[in-house]
């Protein structure tokens, strides 16, 4: 189909469901409309906290835009789209926008200046004239996951929806984490394309980036299971230093060029497609949800007073009834999983009193076999023996809780997923047989039984030797 004809149709749609709507639904849809207007879409950065996000963007625009440092944490999204001048909009919580000079970005989206949102700004808005974006993406710089503050996780998991296309930055130290592949399998499902950047690249010599490379690689295929992953490797602070400094020669080393050669020529032949395909989707999604709620409405309006009235009661019934259950299923949830806690409170307890003593008596026969060495080589070694045994002692331990864990919460969540599968039942059979309308059938998967792992950290250099 034309891109033309279908987007008519597409916006024919939302002006038929808008009206329908709830009120956020309504917000949802109308960006929906104005990105496809405008043939925009989101193409949203994202990764860990650190791995250099505003650094790369800034580097895209060519300036030093965006306040990134080691200290102060973006917890607000940024969105930044083509504009002839630049401009700068806050939008808040509370539905005012406030225009503000670039360099007074810092006080709203860094945690520093606007701790725990204290402003109550929904996201930031940047109109700017940088090549890249005049050709209609809204670049999105989200706060990352992972990082010491919370709401940043919220943050970002908050926008998942709202990606069309992402850009996921790893860096070379370390290359994969256990909590990155995690946020990464969260995000896959929700983007039509992504972009995997090898970031800091400038850590690494020339002989040792190829080994990282395909480190990285051989993580990621494993994590997604996929054969095809191209990954770019950058310094985004190379390419930022050069672009600022007009020094040509650094831009070329950063390794930018070729990232955004393939945004381009992503954005020139499947931008369109895209747009349509994930404005269909979303609008698709609502339409679902809201063809049920409008059914039940025909069916009320063209039933008779009286009858109405008595199934509703007794739909309030068995309502009540189904409630009770739910608010027992949750108990029954906490409550086993109170109990696991339990259980791995006790076992952790018990390591301690089991192995705290092998550990010490380890430490000392170190200590003895080694005491007329001199106390920098003591100190040493008796680090290499704590962190031997440490690990030894740790990993055997990991590995059992896990399984214990994973088994008992599997157990669990399967009891739990049964249960709200047969309360979903329930409510349809009701609210077909009251009102007689058809519905389609959907199951609460067992992957509420989410797997996550225990794991343990390592200080280079235990504290507790510092001699
Ligand atoms: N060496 C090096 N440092 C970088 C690079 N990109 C970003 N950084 C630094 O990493 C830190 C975090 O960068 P930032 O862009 O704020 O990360 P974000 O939290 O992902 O947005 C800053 O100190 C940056 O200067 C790079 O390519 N090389
Ligand atoms: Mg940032």
């Amino acid at each position: 189909m034309h891109f033309g004809v279908a987007q008519e149709k597409i916006t024919q749609a939302i002006a038929t469901l808008a009206p329908m709507v709830k009120e956020q639904d309504r917000e949802m849809l109308s960006e929906v409309e104005r990105k496809l207007k405008e043939n925009k879409f989101n193409l949203v950065v994202l990764g860990q906290f650190k791995r250099g996000k505003t650094t790369f963007i800034n580097a895209l625009l060519g300036e030093k835009l965006l306040p990134s440092a080691i200290l102060p944490l973006t917890s607000i999204v940024t969105t930044l789209e083509y504009g002839p001048q630049m401009e700068v909009e806050v939008h808040f919580l509370d539905g005012q926008v406030k225009k503000i000079e670039p360099q007074n970005i810092r006080l709203y989206v860094t945690e520093r200046e606007n701790p725990k949102n204290e402003k109550g700004v929904k996201y930031v808005r940047v109109l700017h004239p940088a090549s890249i974006l005049k050709k209609g993406i809204i670049l999105v710089d989200t706060p990352g996951v992972g990082s010491l503050y919370e709401n940043n996780t919220d943050v970002t998991y908050g926008f998942l929806p709202r990606v069309d296309a992402g850009v996921f930055l790893l860096t070379v130290d370390p290359p994969l984490s256990k909590e990155e592949i995690a946020f990464l399998k969260d995000v896959y499902p929700h983007v039509e394309r992504i972009f995997f950047v090898l970031n800091k690249v400038d850590y690494v010599d020339s002989d040792d980036l190829q080994e990282v490379m395909d480190f990285a690689l051989g993580n990621l295929k494993e994590a997604l299971g996929s054969n095809h992953i191209p990954i770019y490797p950058l310094s985004a602070k190379m390419a930022l230093e050069g672009r600022t400094d007009g020094d040509e020669g650094k831009v070329v080393k950063s390794g930018i060029a070729d990232l955004e050669e393939a945004l381009e020529d992503f954005l020139l032949k499947e931008k369109g497609s895209i747009v349509l395909r994930s404005s269909a989707n979303k609008v698709l999604s609502l339409l679902s949800t809201s063809l049920f709620q409008v059914e039940l409405e025909i069916k009320a309006a063209t039933t008779p007073l009286e009858e109405l009235e008595e199934k509703i009661e007794r739909f309030r019934v068995i309502k009540e009834e189904i409630s009770q259950e739910r608010r027992d299923s949750e108990f029954l949830f906490k409550g086993g999983i109170d109990s696991l806690i339990k259980i791995v409170n006790m076992d952790m307890e018990r390591f301690q009193t089991q192995k705290i003593p092998k550990i010490y008596a380890r430490l000392l026969e170190t200590f003895q076999e080694n005491k007329h060495r001199g106390s920098l080589e003591l100190s040493k070694l008796l680090d290499q023996a704590m962190k031997e045994i440490l690990v030894r002692e740790f990993d055997q331990m990991v590995i059992q809780e896990n399984e214990k864990v994973n088994a008992e919460y599997s157990r669990i969540a399967r009891r739990f997923a049964d249960k709200v599968n047969d309360i979903i039942d329930r409510l349809m059979v009701l609210a077909a047989e009251l009102f007689e309308i058809p519905l389609e059938r959907f199951q609460v998967e067992e992957t509420i039984t989410e797997e996550s792992s225990l794991w343990y950290k390592l200080e280079d250099r235990p504290k507790l030797l510092d001699l």
